[in-house]
């Protein structure tokens, strides 16, 4: 390589990367890289997946928000129950710790994307925004990745609500 090709190679990276992680903040509460997953046709759901950080010092909670995508938006929990994973709805939304971190991932605690308006395709962007009881409402952005493999087959299936 050359320092003709080295130099656009290396802004491409820092590009790249700089798209990959992204972040935001609203008060004391610090979210991470929020992500779903591509969604085949006709697919009613989609999950969401990010990283919450609460560098206050009284907890939080996340109760809710909303998607551009999708007419319902509902924080999930997902637990073994009897060697069965379940879902459920928390309906009193997430708690977050004073410095504690959770994170919302596949086989866990995940947000849901429910009556999609449209697939998601890989490499978009799905604007949202997420509602903190205390810290209010923060604008947000979902990097939709490649369809998994197991999760988002076990997630249309077990949300037939
Ligand atoms: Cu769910």
């Amino acid at each position: 390589m050359t320092w003709r090709t080295f130099i656009p190679a290396l802004l491409f990276a820092v590009v790249a990367s700089g798209a990959q992680a992204h972040d935001y903040k609203v008060g004391p509460i610090a979210i991470d890289h929020p992500w779903t997953r591509a969604t085949p046709k006709n697919a009613p759901v989609a999950g969401g997946y990010l990283k919450i950080t609460n560098t206050g010092t009284t907890p939080d909670r996340l109760t809710g928000g909303s998607t551009e995508v999708a007419k319902r938006f509902e924080v999930h929990e997902m637990s073994m129950e009897g060697g069965v994973m379940k879902m459920r709805e928390l309906r009193d939304g997430l708690t977050i710790a004073p410095g504690a971190t959770v994170e919302l991932k596949p086989g866990s605690y995940h947000i849901m994307m429910m009556n999609l308006s449209r697939p998601l395709a890989k490499g978009e962007n799905v604007k949202g925004t997420l509602t903190f009881e205390k810290a209010g409402k923060v604008d947000i952005e979902f990097a939709v990745e490649a369809i998994g493999g197991s999760p988002a087959g076990m997630k249309t299936k077990e949300h037939g609500h």
